[in-house]
């Protein structure tokens, strides 16, 4: 890498030891990992504020977006980013960045082929730019990590490259505005947004820069599946908070200026106390007695969950997975504990059939301890006919891409490493700069990517979906199933995936979607030739 591309704040801000150290120093190497695998990866913060208790904030859901225009068959939006205030813990004022005032960002609902076009406008103090995450995106609508909206006021500081994008000659940056065109030429599935700022994703996201993106078609209509009341997006993310009500995050410069990268305890990642579901802790939701489709996504930064639904009886119900992040499966996949790492999304139904009127179901995460350990609850309040069924087949347009399909074999090293005169998160060795191609690929192209962690690293590539072939030299896992974006590679585990790389030419990524890994180094291009 190059020093000076990288600029001297990073330097400066990942020189340290301590704890970091310890986890580079031979403390985590994989052979050590595999035998005591910890849960996640990252480090709590405690909030400074009285918590409220579970299951007394009934569950937002987000609002859905109203195009500004439908006409000549794209649907046209404007979202202003902008500071607002939020009352997230009930009777507490919490200032959030938004997209459009609230937290998470309003849904935007699309059809498949139908493409939608946002305008976003930047009212933020800092740079944003907006990936669609899972999106097949063109390159110039992807949400490149230096295509940054400047604020109308925004001025260097400093001569450094942050939110100038100076080491990147191909930034294409705008001021103030900036369309993106999303065309919608996917399979139907719940896609989400976020703020993908160059080394400040990670605590941009955590005030709030996150919404749903949900993509339907035909098929999935034809499988008659619970809509409506009884389809719920659930956007979990944890959080910290001061006791002022404000979200705490350790961030190195509060401003988000200037200097990237979280105080050296976080520097595995920043985990919070307080679970939401939709921006709301612990929430509560009455539901009737049938069968509900619920549509996770974890927005967390470096939470990991292994989500678990248990009756007043300690009965975990079945967690009938139909699709996983890039759409519905060949097949359902029945689950009682489901792990969910960051940016994975899962799509469940989940029968409340089977409790009695007046039951709750708690949403559990096996992975937290204390008050993490709870997600949210569900209180069944009233019986209700079925008219839904499981599908057998929810879809039948699965990539057939097979092992000797592929002309390449890739192999990359997702681990802690130095970076400049510290520490970060490399792959392949190297930490991220936008100015050096990474990895080419033909347009068209199959190829199996082996994909290599030292801890947790939920491993996700721009513009394809992929499937998982194998992990630690055996068969995936259950809820590995289908096609995916983003693959959670455990301590010490290698997985192989195979893609084509079909869509569109130009500049993307992968990168780590642990956001703290990812702003401190733990991204690559990827060229689509
Ligand atoms: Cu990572």
């Amino acid at each position: 890498m190059s020093e000076r591309q990288l600029g001297f704040s990073r330097r400066q801000v990942l020189a340290f030891g301590g704890a970091f150290g310890l986890l580079t120093a031979g403390g985590l190497a994989s052979a050590a990992a595999l035998a005591h695998r910890p849960a996640g990866t990252g480090a709590l913060l405690r909030s400074a504020i009285a918590l409220p208790p579970a299951f007394q904030v009934p569950l937002p859901r987000p609002q859905v977006l109203a195009p500004v225009s439908t006409a000549g068959g794209v649907d046209r939006y404007e979202i202003t980013q902008r500071e607002a205030v939020a009352e997230i813990l009930p009777g507490v004022r919490t200032p959030v960045w938004t997209y459009g005032g609230s937290f998470p960002g309003p849904t935007i609902e699309a059809r498949r082929g139908r493409p939608t076009v946002v305008t976003h406008r930047n009212e933020l103090p800092v740079p944003t730019v907006v990936h669609l995450h899972g999106g097949r995106t063109p390159a110039e609508s992807d949400g490149y990590p230096t295509d940054l909206v400047l604020p109308g006021s925004w001025t260097e500081s400093g001569g450094h490259h942050h939110g100038g994008g100076m080491a990147d000659p191909r930034a294409v940056q705008s001021r103030v505005v900036r369309e993106y065109t999303f065309p919608n030429e996917q399979r139907a599935t719940m896609l989400w947004y976020h703020d993908h700022r160059m080394d400040f994703t990670a605590p941009a996201i955590w005030r709030g820069l996150a919404g749903l993106h949900i993509i339907r078609d035909d098929r999935e209509k034809e499988l008659e599946l619970p809509d409506g009341e009884r389809e719920l997006p659930l956007v979990i993310t944890d959080r910290a908070f001061r006791a002022d009500g404000s979200l705490d995050y350790p961030s190195l410069d509060p401003g988000l200026r200037d200097r990237p990268g979280v105080q050296e305890p976080y520097m595995a990642g920043v985990l919070g106390d307080v679970i939401l579901v939709n921006g709301a802790p612990w929430p509560v939701h009455e539901v009737a007695a049938v069968r509900h489709r619920l549509r996770v996504l974890n927005a967390s930064n470096a939470r990991h969950y292994e989500l678990e639904a248990v009756d007043q009886d300690g009965r975990a119900l079945e967690l009938v997975q139909i699709g996983a992040d890039q759409g519905l499966l060949a097949a359902p996949v029945t689950h009682r504990r489901l792990p969910l790492a960051p940016a994975e999304r899962y799509d469940l139904l989940v029968d409340f059939g089977t409790v009695p009127v007046g039951g709750t179901v708690r949403l559990r995460n096996r992975l937290g301890s204390g008050r993490t350990r709870e997600v949210m609850a569900f209180r069944v309040v009233r019986a209700q006919r079925e008219d839904t069924r499981v599908p057998s087949a929810p879809a039948t347009d699965l990539p057939p891409w097979r092992r000797e399909d592929a002309v390449r074999t890739r192999e990359f090293a997702f681990r802690a490493g130095k970076m400049g005169e510290g520490h970060g998160w490399l792959i392949g060795g190297r930490p991220f700069d936008p100015a050096r191609e990474d990895v080419s690929v033909r347009l068209g192209d199959v190829e199996v990517w082996r994909l290599i962690a030292d801890v947790h690293h939920p491993v996700h590539l721009h513009l394809v979906g992929f499937r998982i072939l194998s992990r630690g030299g055996r068969a995936p896992l259950p809820h590995d199933a289908g096609l995916k974006d983003t693959v959670s590679l455990r301590p010490g585990e290698a997985a192989e995936i195979i893609t084509g790389f079909d869509g569109y030419r130009g500049r993307y990524l992968f990168h780590c979607h642990n956001a703290e890994h990812e702003d401190m180094g733990m991204m690559a291009n990827l060229e689509v030739r």
